[in-house]
């Protein structure tokens, strides 16, 4: 027999199955379970790197595993292909791109055939696709039916090379532009958006029983960032030489803004059992109170300049990174606690956000780590109302007010206590668990009118508009009669023009706005002049529906047929990377119960079980980058070494939710085991096709052997199923004779690792 030459082999099989078709599921097959195993769709950035090769050839071991095992399996493929990289391309090197996303993805294609991966590319979805876009458009059409669309003026991270707004995750940690390394400022602008925050509740609670890595739960759970407390009135007072007086705003100066009408602000908290310990208020630098120019402030200059200069820095900036806490006294005005008529102080400190819960706190620095710093700063009083329920020292609660003293001089000398634990100082609510109190407060707060319990989240409705051509458009006109108007479905898609400048518009406005001839439309509505909207939308709106679509993805006058949908939706496995805990699983999670609530899809959650990989690291342990050259090249690896070698070396690496780094010579293991795989095929004894190893120990081994190749890849645990059938494979050369019943075995179990040498062999 000749030696293991996986150059002879593996082009031969890639034909073969291809020609074939044999990956081309269909929708049902007698007996067996239908399973989409869905990994996260590539970018076409133009080159498939050893990452891509990680995400996908190592999940097509469980794939056809799971076929093995007597599934219907669906492994799909498709690009997510609008987005920043293309238009760069365009306006750098003068390329258009959509031929520039085009090429790319033909020659990614040529690349994944080498893989040998067992994908269904009849279905493949390709986003910059008119009839995929179609429906993209189509669901925001039902969005903004629905009121989850909207517009609006956000503040929003502004790159002034790139021209377009960020997403927060765009902005790294230095405040800088994550694809041009610019400084980011605040600009407001008007913006589409869609509603998420209207489904918070729902993506919190329906976590729970998803098959998920906890971490991933997690991840989400603190992204949306729900927190259950309370809002309270505070009233203004301003106090100037007479005194103080009861300030009223005038009836003329009524805002959209309710809090700046009336004589009070609101503030949040999680801990009302606090709040006769609030020795002071704080404001965000954006609080509408500062609109009100009736509000006089007495030291006015010196509150605007704080304020200008807090609007330059990121909220990062502001809450985590700034160490010292910063902040101006409000001269002449006072807040009133309602429950002590007490008057504090209030300041404006940019540590306080204007984009969460009211912008606006009580602070009550016993109780509080950051409210403990500031007061400590400019010399504040600081009041304990909670003692822990047992101290160093025994505390004493009889009468809800004899408290060992250790404990309040701890707290004023050392720092906050911020657990809950007993009230002291707090009137009739004294002697309380801080549990109860809550409780108790909560409902005094709603009889008076005064304030009620509240939910708050971190999430924030998703801007969906990019200021970029690259994209799909967004469709509705702008009327001058009629305002904004949807387009009717029957005009869908609206195709993205040609254009030969990419370059933005300026001001905010996408490069669309100067295709004319496009812009320029009837309205829908009155037939009058209108303007097509000319923001694209993000591309991960793109991304929220995709695997939907794999299961009828050439439908077109739906997004996906119900029937369809039924045999294979929702996705039992999704495969990708950590990166994606947050936005694009929370906006697929998102536009799954947003279709469930229309109707539209029978399932309230896309993917039932989800698994993380990690990354595979520089032969240094470091991110692989061109500039460090520690880059390792697929291409060149499997012209070395055969894919099944690679694909195998990839599995065997480490457990596949960790990150491992490459080793130069790595490759060169797993080649030698399947060269010895090839050879045992010397030992077989064709005549005698005796089932059994002569071997009892061997024989025994063998199937211990496929009761943990098995078990290890159900639990992605590729790697110590390689380990397993590396023993197994020692042990079958010390054989002078192998029964091809056993042998057969052995490539059965191997097959899904090193399909091409196991077909081969077979
Ligand atoms: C009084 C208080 C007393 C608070 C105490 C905490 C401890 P989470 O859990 O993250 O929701 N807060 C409210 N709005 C804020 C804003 N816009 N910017 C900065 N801080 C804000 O945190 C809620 C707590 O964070 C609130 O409860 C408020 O401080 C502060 F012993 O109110 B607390
Ligand atoms: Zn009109």
């Amino acid at each position: 027999m000749e030696k293991y030459d996986p150059k002879s082999i593996e082009h031969k099989w890639q034909q073969r199955w291809r020609e074939s078709g044999i990956y081309e599921v269909k929708d049902a097959a007698e007996g067996k379970e239908n399973h989409m195993l869905l990994t996260e769709f590539p970018y076409p950035s133009g080159n498939l790197h050893i990452g891509h090769w990680y995400a996908f050839a190592v999940p097509d071991i469980l794939a056809r595993f799971l076929r093995l095992r007597g599934k219907n399996v669906m492994y799909p493929m498709g690009f997510d292909a609008f987005g920043l990289p293309a238009e760069n391309a365009a306006i750098k090197h003068g390329l258009n791109p959509r031929a520039w996303t085009e090429k790319n993805i033909a020659h990614m294609t040529e690349q994944f055939a080498t893989m040998g991966a067992s994908i269904d590319w009849s279905r493949q979805v390709s986003t910059i696709d008119p009839d995929y876009y179609k429906w993209t458009q189509w669901i925001f059409l039902k969005m903004f039916e629905k009121g989850l669309a909207y517009r609006k003026e956000v503040t929003v991270n502004w790159c002034p090379s790139c021209k377009t707004v960020l997403a927060n995750e765009q902005v790294t940690n230095e405040g800088r532009c994550e694809r041009c390394e610019t400084e980011v400022v605040q600009k407001n602008l008007e913006q589409w958006l869609y509603k998420i925050t209207d489904y918070a509740d729902r993506l919190i609670d329906d976590i729970e029983n998803l098959d998920w890595p906890e971490s991933t739960k997690l991840a989400q759970k603190n992204w949306i960032g729900r927190s259950e407390g309370a809002t309270i009135k505070f009233e203004i007072k301003i106090s100037n030489s007479d005194g103080i007086s009861n300030f009223q705003f005038p009836i003329s100066k009524q805002s959209p803004n309710d809090q700046i009408s009336k004589n009070y602000f609101e503030v949040f908290t999680t801990r009302l059992d606090t709040i006769f310990g609030c020795t002071y208020c704080v404001v965000a630098p954006e609080h509408p109170i500062f609109e009100n120019r009736e509000l006089r402030i007495e030291n006015r200059e010196e509150v605007e300049k704080y304020i200008s200069d807090a609007k330059k820095k990121t909220n990062l900036e502001r809450t985590e990174l700034q160490k010292d806490k910063t902040g101006v006294e409000l001269k002449g005005i006072k807040a009133v606690n309602p429950f002590t008529n007490e008057e504090v102080p209030v300041f404006v400190a940019d540590y306080v956000l204007a984009t969460y819960g009211t912008g606006a706190v009580m602070a009550v620095p016993a109780h509080d780590e950051r409210d403990w710093e500031f007061a400590k700063k400019y010399k504040l009083p600081i009041k304990p109302v909670v003692l822990p329920r047992s101290g160093s020292k025994e505390v004493v609660f009889d009468d809800g007010e004899s408290v060992n003293p250790e404990e309040i001089k701890k707290i004023l000398d050392n720092g906050a206590f911020t657990g809950d634990g007993r009230l002291i100082n707090s009137d009739d609510y004294s002697g309380m668990n801080s549990q109860k109190a809550r409780e108790e407060m909560a409902k005094w707060l709603e009889e008076n009118k005064l304030g009620k319990k509240e939910k708050k989240y971190r999430l924030h409705d998703w801007v969906i508009s990019r200021q970029r051509y690259w994209g799909v458009p967004i469709p509705v006109v702008h009327c001058e009669k009629c305002g904004v108007v949807p387009v009717p479905e029957k005009d869908l898609p609206i195709e993205l023009p040609d254009l030969k400048d990419f370059l933005p518009a300026g001001d905010g406005k996408s490069p669309l706005a100067k295709a004319e001839v496009w812009v320029n439309v009837k309205c829908p509505q009155c037939g009058g002049d209108a303007k097509r909207e000319t923001d694209t939308m993000d591309t991960f709106v793109d991304s929220s529906w995709y695997f939907i679509r794999y299961a009828d993805p050439k439908n077109e006058n739906k997004f996906a047929d119900e029937a369809k949908m039924k045999k294979w939706l929702p996705v039992p496995m999704y495969i990708g990377g950590a990166e994606h805990n947050t936005m694009h699983l929370l906006y697929s999670r998102f536009f799954t119960k947003v279709l469930f609530d229309l109707g539209l899809v029978n399932f309230s959650e896309p993917f039932t079980g989800r698994r993380n990989h990690g990354i595979i690291l520089g032969p240094d342990n470091q991110k692989m980058s061109k500039s460090r050259g520690n880059v390792v090249d697929p291409d060149a690896e499997v012209k070395k070494y055969g894919a099944d070698s690679v694909r195998m070396y990839l599995a065997f690496m480490g457990p596949y939710d960790q990150n491992a780094s490459w080793q130069m010579q790595g490759v060169t293991g797993t080649r030698r085991f399947l060269e010895k795989v090839y050879n045992l095929s010397e030992k077989l004894k064709a005549k005698s096709e005796k089932p059994l190893l002569k071997n009892n120990n061997l024989e025994n081994l063998l199937h211990k052997t496929i009761k943990k190749v098995t078990e290890d890849i159900e639990n992605f645990r590729f790697n110590t199923a390689i380990s397993a059938m590396m023993i197994l494979v020692n042990e079958m050369e010390k054989e002078e004779n192998i029964p091809i019943a056993s042998f057969k075995l052995l490539i059965t179990i191997l097959s899904p690792f090193a399909p091409h040498v196991a077909e081969e062999l077979w």
